[in-house]
């Protein structure tokens, strides 16, 4: 006889998995608490509302989203379905040579590692030259969900008897009647089951539908995140739980129809799920499509959405608009090919890659008539001569942010972010060159050397500093500083400029060992499809009233001279934003190294990895 576990053995192992279940479950049970929250801010419950799914439904980008998201959803669902029954039942029917194989190959893209499936679906694309955007979507769609829509619809034939079908014939019914009249009714619970699986799976997709979407085609979960890189806002847990529990929907409903449940009992959780997606809609009409629209990819916290919305009524036009925090994040999108952005953001050592590369158009100053307004010290710079490619939109520098409720004399040398009095409490930007650059400037070199001996004590420096990192953040590095979890930032001067508004204790050092200064310059690339509505849209910036609201409201310096009369005295005033001449005489631009970018690259990412 087994022994009895005794009532001790019971009693632990149902704890164990009480906690497990909290630990499954409590985060998704946090968001959609606060999605209820009236209170901004996640830390406090300050009483019920269903305020934010209201405003979700009533902002145009999640509405459009939405909208893409469930086309490609339904798209896929019926071309993944299609084509997983005919395989299906190809397979049933005959005995192929290498059966086993045939069939194993259907199935390994569900166990295949996502992130290798997005990289070659794009890569095929580009091979193809098709320009991303629907189309590749769905088709991605369709190649990562075509597995399990054979997966499910091959079990249940498998039960299936040909016997009926010869039957039909025998009584003389033709292959096309035999199959609508009974192979379909017989395989259809399957067949539906799988559409919902697919729908499911394509609603939520965020790997591989990041890689192949361009723009235009944002779906849900990827205007989702580029939310949430411009910081968390309630109506983000209200559209994560609308999306949350119409998944849970469908995949119910499928799991029933594949137990065998009546096609009935399914019904109800398929409508629901379905219903959930479909109500904003009926909450906020949608927006009218535009019939132009321009499509800008430009980095978080570089534009206010007041801004944009002016340039779309003037002009009758939307504008689409992409977020990044890195200039890597932005070549590897133009270096793929077919992009579909019509103007973005780089940097000056970027704008200088992708000038000689060959991937910007060149500009037609007659179409930019404030180009006069810019302050010469931002043009004709040696990574773009006269301009030709690129119009400067905001310049700045890299600095040391800190708290000084904690940080009681201002970090005057960048030996602060390796200080382990601060351990736990230091942000680094997660930015090769300005990560690097930083351990570089503490020694005394340039953030551009190619020296071997340098760069590997630069590593060493940076392997140490490891442990005293709380985080590597590029995007929302002033909300980690504001709200106290770390103490020390490395930074990039406007966002840290608009903390200070929050927080009059947080101040700004830029380090005695110098630091970098930044040009980004709004280009348009080669393969634009909206040229004349770029330069449209570059000229715009370059208005003296509207290069005032662009620094006013993003803190960011403006290198457009005849802005600067009309900022408010204390902005101009605020050395984080217009440093003194002797400040900025200690920086220096992070330049294209050419070969030796890849040694930082690969430096970078043995840092970050170990
Ligand atoms: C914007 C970051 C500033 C860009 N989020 C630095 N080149």
């Amino acid at each position: 006889m087994p022994r009895q576990p005794s009532a001790r053995a019971g009693a632990v192992l149902g704890v164990l998995t009480a906690l497990t279940y909290v630990f499954l479950y409590a985060p998704i049970l946090v968001l959609v608490a606060l999605s209820f929250n009236s209170g901004r801010l996640s830390g406090s419950w300050e009483g019920a509302t269903i305020a934010w799914y209201v405003k979700a439904a009533s902002n145009p980008a999640i509405l459009a989203a939405l909208r893409n998201s469930l086309l490609v959803g339904a798209a896929a669902a019926l071309v993944a379905t299609v084509a997983a029954t005919a395989a299906a039942l190809a397979l049933h029917r005959h005995r192929f040579r290498r059966q086993g194989l045939l069939e194993g190959l259907l199935t390994i893209p569900t166990v295949a590692p996502e992130i290798v499936l997005a990289a070659s679906l794009l890569l095929l694309f580009a091979a193809l030259g098709l320009r991303l955007g629907f189309t590749t979507v769905i088709l991605a769609h369709v190649a990562f969900t075509v597995s399990y829509a054979f997966v499910v619809v091959r079990a249940r034939i498998a039960g299936f008897d040909h016997v009926l079908e010869e039957a039909a014939m025998d009584l003389g019914a033709g292959p096309l009647r035999t199959f609508l009249m009974v192979t379909l009714p017989a395989i259809f619970p399957a067949v539906l089951a799988a559409a919902l699986l697919v729908f499911a799976l394509s609603i939520d997709d965020y790997v591989v539908t990041s890689f192949v979407a361009g723009v235009g085609a944002s779906t849900l979960p990827l205007q989702i995140y580029s939310m949430v890189k411009s910081g968390i806002s309630p109506e983000i847990n209200a559209v994560s739980t609308l999306l949350l529990i119409a998944t849970a929907l469908l995949l119910l409903a499928a799991f029933l129809i594949e137990q065998g449940r009546s096609l009935r009992t399914a019904a109800l959780p398929a409508a629901l799920g379905l219903g959930l997606l479909g109500a904003p809609f009926g909450l906020a009409g949608g927006p009218a499509p535009a019939n132009r629209a321009l499509n800008l990819y430009i980095w978080s916290s570089y534009i206010a959405p007041e801004t944009i919305a002016k340039f779309e009524v003037r002009h009758g036009v939307k504008v689409n608009v992409d977020l990044y925090d890195s200039n890597e994040a932005l070549l590897a999108k133009l270096q793929a090919g077919n992009a579909g952005y019509d103007l973005v953001c780089p940097s000056d050592y970027t704008v200088e890659i992708l000038r000689v590369q060959k991937l910007l158009h060149l500009l037609d100053h007659s179409a930019l008539p404030h180009l006069g307004n810019l302050d010469s010290a931002f043009l004709d710079r040696p990574f773009d001569p006269g301009n030709a490619h690129s119009v400067p939109y905001f310049w700045g520098t890299s600095g040391i942010a800190y708290d000084r409720k904690r940080v009681h004399e201002p970090p005057l040398s960048w030996g602060a972010l390796f200080d382990p009095r601060y351990r736990g409490r230091i942000l680094m930007l997660d930015d090769a060159r300005e990560a690097i650059g930083a351990a570089l400037k503490w020694r005394g070199h340039s953030q551009n050397t190619q020296d071997p001996s340098l760069l590997a004590a630069a590593r060493a420096d940076l392997l140490r500093q490891k442990p005293l990192v709380r985080t590597y953040n590029s995007t929302n590095f002033e909300d980690v500083l504001l709200s106290g979890d770390v103490w020390l930032a490395q930074a990039w001067n406007g966002q840290i400029a608009k903390a200070m508004e929050q927080d009059p204790d947080i101040g700004y050092a830029l380090p005695r060992e110098g630091s970098t200064l930044f040009i980004d310059s709004l280009v348009i690339p080669a393969d634009a499809h909206n040229v004349e509505l770029a330069h449209a849209f570059i000229d715009f910036t370059l208005e003296a009233e509207i290069a005032a609201e662009i620094c006013r409201t993003m803190r960011y310096s403006s290198p457009n001279r005849a802005a600067w009369a009309l900022l408010p005295a204390e902005l101009r005033a605020n050395p984080a934003v217009f440093p003194p001449a002797d400040a900025i005489a200690r920086l220096e631009l992070i330049r294209d190294l050419r070969e030796t970018t890849v040694v930082y690259d690969r430096l970078w990412t043995e840092i970050k990895a170990e």
